[in-house]
């Protein structure tokens, strides 16, 4: 039996753009749950984590901002994931923004020995309150994931680390900070930038990521990021970076995932309608979540 339960999470406190709280919204308005209905033999939309935010931004100038807030918010999604996982159900969780990640990956990697982990972004993700630009928690989850960052962030669940950096694979990176390019290196992360898509083209890289994950992890979580796309094909993002990947590679690596039948939770973050061109972002994360779910062209 496969069953699809889908978590919205409008959060929007990891980074100072407001709209992406809206992303769940105008993703159920793209028509998630009638286009994946058939690829299913049971879905469920257990509806947001109510998550609610202050008219003004009060901590302008944290170099954690939010964290408070973004802890507790992500402890709630943590507890509904695991219990979605616990019941045999394939979590989808909606954002939000990227900070996101560390509640869904809290709620998911309790369950797995050995959690892999795809991070579909143009970004690492890999700061900390020392390297970090902006003191958006959006930029860190994947360190903190890793166990690296405030202990109330790597802690959450109970428990540390979420994943271990062998089982990390990064698609897309083309806006690295230098102190995620150092931690990627002392780490030894395993990162397909911008450079290797042109290259090597996606469907090596993907024919190497599933390769990669298959013989050392026992589930592999998809953490996609509309802003690995290039803004032409996924502008209502807040951190837009040119150069990204096609909606068509991205087609295509989500189909190549569904073939190897790799993948076992995931999420679409960062989708921000107020910034969109019609709804646009919402409708491609729809469409790329058909695709990851096995549906055909023929
Ligand atoms: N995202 N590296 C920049 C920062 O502020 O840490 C951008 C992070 C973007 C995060 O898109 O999920
Ligand atoms: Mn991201
Ligand atoms: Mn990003
Ligand atoms: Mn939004």
């Amino acid at each position: 039996m496969k069953k699809l339960s889908i978590i919205g999470m409008p959060m929007d406190l990891g980074q100072l753009r407001r709209g992406v709280d809206m992303g769940p919204s105008a993703i159920r308005y793209a028509e998630v749950v009638e286009r994946l209905k058939t690829l299913f033999d049971e879905i469920e939309d257990l509806g947001d984590i109510p998550v609610g935010r202050p008219e003004v931004v009060i901590d302008r100038e944290s170099k954690l901002r939010n964290l408070e807030l973004v802890t507790e918010k992500n402890g709630k999604l943590a507890e509904e994931v695991d219990k979605v996982v616990q019941r045999g159900w394939f979590p989808l969780v909606l954002g939000g923004d990227h900070s996101i990640a560390i509640g869904t990956l809290a709620g998911v990697s309790k369950h797995y020995k050995n959690l892999g982990v795809i991070w579909y972004d143009a970004h690492g993700d890999l700061n900390t309150a020392d390297t970090s630009p902006s003191g958006n928690i959006h930029g860190m989850p994947l360190a903190v994931s890793m166990g690296i960052g405030h202990k109330m962030l790597t802690e959450l669940g109970g428990y540390c680390p979420k994943v271990s950096p062998e089982n990390i694979v990064i698609i897309g990176a083309r806006a690295l900070d230098e102190g995620e390019k150092d931690l990627i290196k002392e780490k030894g992360i395993k990162v397909y930038t911008m450079h290797e898509i042109d290259r090597m083209g996606m469907a090596k890289v993907m024919e190497e990521t599933i390769a990669y994950l298959k013989n050392r992890t026992d589930g592999v979580h998809l953490s996609l990021d509309l802003d690995g796309l290039d803004p032409q094909d996924a502008p209502g993002v807040g951190t837009p970076v040119f150069g990204g990947i096609t909606y068509r590679e991205s087609h295509l690596a989500m189909e190549m995932l569904a073939e190897a039948n790799l993948i076992t939770s995931a999420e679409f973050v960062e989708v921000n309608p107020i910034l969109d061109e019609r709804n646009k972002t919402a409708k491609v994360a729809v469409e790329l979540m058909g695709s990851l779910f096995g549906e055909k062209l023929l």
